[in-house]
């Protein structure tokens, strides 16, 4: 559990580092090995189809898959996601919901952290992702950018619909690694939290972004966060963020994960959700991935008969274009 220290410091700040509290070979190595199986299977449907030229089997992962990336030319996020695109789903679209990955979404010292900001009673809200950054160096461009870049300033309040703005979602980040500066650390803005939701605007840094632009706060109080493996970083919701740029050789690696108390809305009312912890009825927690994956598949299923081309059935955002601060 954090101390009334810490937890002094997230309402005052909007983040709070929690250094060396995920034990690495409990919660992480696996995690990795997991992973190592998900690329090799990609590799293996990539080359069956052509694609690339071998499934680089001897490469260690971090040049395995940043040698796919760039022979193929597009990132393969989707394959390794714990999450669905909101749009032109498909009974064929890739994601992966194992049990590594589950216990680490419901390991117990992160549970901790949660439980010591928002309570004992808590939801897993499927706003959630795997990032694998490879180095931006050898990353394809689209408009000009690498993809997979750095993540433009945003709240993370930003993302979810309008039914979720009482939510008390808490974010929580780790890195499979290391993260320091160069690899492509958070960045935070220190007490961006206090001014309440910021307009976030479309295709600000380029087709296809989301930014809050910097002239709506204090972007000189930017601070870096790096990290170690078995460290985590709490986010407020409405605490002003962002990711630097990977200019290292490395591929830099996190989980970003959401809580929130049971019973209020997730903001993303079509993914599913689990309870993560309960006092009171902890029969109800999942454990199980292979039930996990099934809620996934179901959802999968229903977003194959949605939001399909440019129709939006159900929306997943809340912005739209041309707002004078978007100017
Ligand atoms: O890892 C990143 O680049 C962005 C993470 C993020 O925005 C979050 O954890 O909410
Ligand atoms: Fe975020």
């Amino acid at each position: 559990m954090l101390t009334a220290q810490q937890i002094e410091r997230f309402r005052t700040d909007g983040y709070l580092l929690v250094e060396d509290v995920i034990p690495p070979e409990r919660y992480l190595d696996p995690v990795i090995a997991e992973y190592e199986g998900v690329l090799d299977s990609l590799a293996n449907e990539l080359c069956a189809g052509g694609e690339i030229d071998s499934t680089y089997a001897d490469l260690p992962f971090d040049k395995r898959v940043t040698r796919i990336y760039a022979e193929t030319g597009r990132a393969h996020a989707q394959y390794f996601d714990f999450s669905l695109p909101f749009s032109n789903v498909t009974e064929q679209t890739p994601f992966w919901a194992g049990q590594a990955v589950l216990d680490a979404l419901t390991a117990e010292p992160i549970l901790d952290v949660a439980e010591s900001l928002i309570g004992p009673e808590l939801y897993s809200n499927p706003v959630q992702h795997v990032r694998i950054k490879p180095p931006e160096r050898y990353l394809p461009k689209a408009n000009g950018k690498a993809v997979l870049a750095a993540t433009e300033w945003h709240q993370d309040h930003g993302v979810v619909t309008p039914e979720a703005d009482e939510t008390d979602m808490l974010t929580i980040w780790f890195s499979l690694t290391d993260t320091p500066v160069e690899m492509g650390c958070l960045k935070v803005v220190p007490g961006s939290h206090r001014n309440g939701l910021l307009q976030h605007c479309l295709h600000y840094s380029g087709p296809g972004t989301r930014t809050i632009p910097e002239k709506l706060f204090e972007a000189e109080k930017t601070i870096p966060l790096p990290t170690r493996r078995g460290d985590l970083i709490c986010f407020h919701k409405q605490t002003v963020h962002g990711s630097l740029a990977n200019v290292s050789e490395q591929v830099r690696w996190s989980f970003d994960l959401r809580y929130n108390p049971i019973g209020q809305h997730t903001g993303r009312e079509l993914f599913p959700g689990f309870i993560a912890r309960s006092r009171k009825a902890p029969h109800l927690e999942l454990r199980d991935a292979g039930q996990w994956r099934a809620n996934w598949l179901r959802t999968r299923s229903r977003m194959a008969t949605i939001n399909q081309g440019d129709q939006t059935d159900v929306p997943f955002g809340r912005w739209t274009e041309g707002h004078p601060d978007c100017a």
